[in-house]
């Protein structure tokens, strides 16, 4: 009786490596509502991640990212491989929004197996990724999908966490945004290993690929470790434009990283950044459930000179060690 929550964890665990979409739904919803409930399933998830080639596509909204993200879903099936999408955009979700008109091969895609689209809340930390997306991707890559992409807002912070996040970093611009290159502003040039500027069909594109171009060249082109030239792709959602050009520019860039070492490079990276994350979010939630009362009395000892600052950050954290640790 008391197995049975472990036996239909492992069971859901199972359904999502054969690449169930009922038990990927399942999980991923679980774990948004509560990750430590799921910590168990997440952790044999993880087990069986390593193969997905997770892509991040990046870009200020209304840059053309839902859009484009659509398109290539059908790119990546038409050569027979699986693609799943995590959309961390409240500005434009997949299911609702009309995308370019384009809602019925939308839907087409929605009920293809092989292919998994979800959109996510942008609540929590990790910047605009919210605490349950990581997971998610696990989710998906552990489910077999061959490329797994996270689509973010490009404002502030999320960039920078995006491109930590992914192992290929795409960053997204339009002609006519107000900006001549956004990417500019948002800070996000050096983080791009492929650069897209969307809405080709419009004939103020030309000036903001030219533009772009002549920014990259005065010296940000050269990704540092391996010899990989930022492209700049021009694409069009309404005559199809570049999207050949850009799963190429993804593919190739994958294989660049395999060779040279880059992507386990990368791969620590990410793993570095989500220890520490839990690290801290651990440390936090101890904190934001302080029960004993153990800040509110260490704090006190401080107000009265009794305790340095640090002295009782030490005190507090040797406190709860122990508890952590189990
Ligand atoms: N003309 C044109 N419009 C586009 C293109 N791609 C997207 N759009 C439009 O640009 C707007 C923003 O697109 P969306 O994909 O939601 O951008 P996101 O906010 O970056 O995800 C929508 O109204 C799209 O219909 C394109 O290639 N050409
Ligand atoms: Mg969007």
């Amino acid at each position: 009786m008391t197995t049975a929550a472990p036996t239909s964890s492992r069971a859901l665990v199972e359904d999502v490596r054969r690449g169930k979409v009922s038990a990927i739904a399942r999980l991923i919803s679980r774990t948004e509502a509560s990750p430590d409930a799921v910590g168990d399933a997440l952790a044999e998830i993880h087990r069986h991640t390593g193969r997905a080639h997770i892509v991040g596509i990046t870009g200020v909204p209304g840059s053309g990212k839902s859009t484009l993200i659509a398109q290539l879903c059908r790119q990546v099936r038409d050569g027979g491989r699986k693609v799943a999408v995590v959309a961390v955009d409240p500005t434009s979700p997949f299911s609702g929004g009309s995308i370019l008109g384009d809602r019925v091969r939308m839907s087409e895609l929605n009920s293809d197996p092989d292919t998994f689209i979800r959109s996510m809340a942008t609540r929590g930390n990790l910047g605009g990724l919210s605490r349950a997306t990581l997971p998610a991707v696990d989710i998906l890559d552990a489910a077999g999908f061959d490329i797994v992409i996270i689509e973010t807002v490009g404002v502030g912070q999320d960039e920078v966490d995006v491109v930590r996040a992914a192992h290929t970093t795409v960053v997204a611009s339009a002609p006519g945004l107000g900006d001549d290159i956004q990417a500019i502003k948002a800070g996000v040039l050096e983080i791009a290993d492929i650069h897209v500027v969307s809405k080709c069909d419009r004939p103020d594109a030309n000036r903001t690929i030219s533009e772009l171009k002549a920014m990259l060249t005065i010296g940000m082109q050269l990704s540092s470790r391996m010899d990989w030239r930022v492209p700049v792709i021009g694409t069009s959602a309404v005559t199809g434009e570049g999207l050949d050009q850009l799963l190429t520019a993804i593919d190739d860039h994958h294989a660049k990283m395999t060779e040279t070492g880059e992507l386990d490079r990368r791969r620590l990276r990410i793993a570095e950044m989500r220890v520490l994350k839990f690290a801290e979010d651990m440390l936090r939630d101890r904190f934001e459930n302080d029960r004993e009362g153990r800040v509110q009395e260490i704090a006190e000892q401080v107000a009265r000179l009794e305790l340095a600052p640090e002295a009782g950050a030490r005190r507090l954290l040797g406190q709860i060690q122990k508890e952590i640790a189990s």
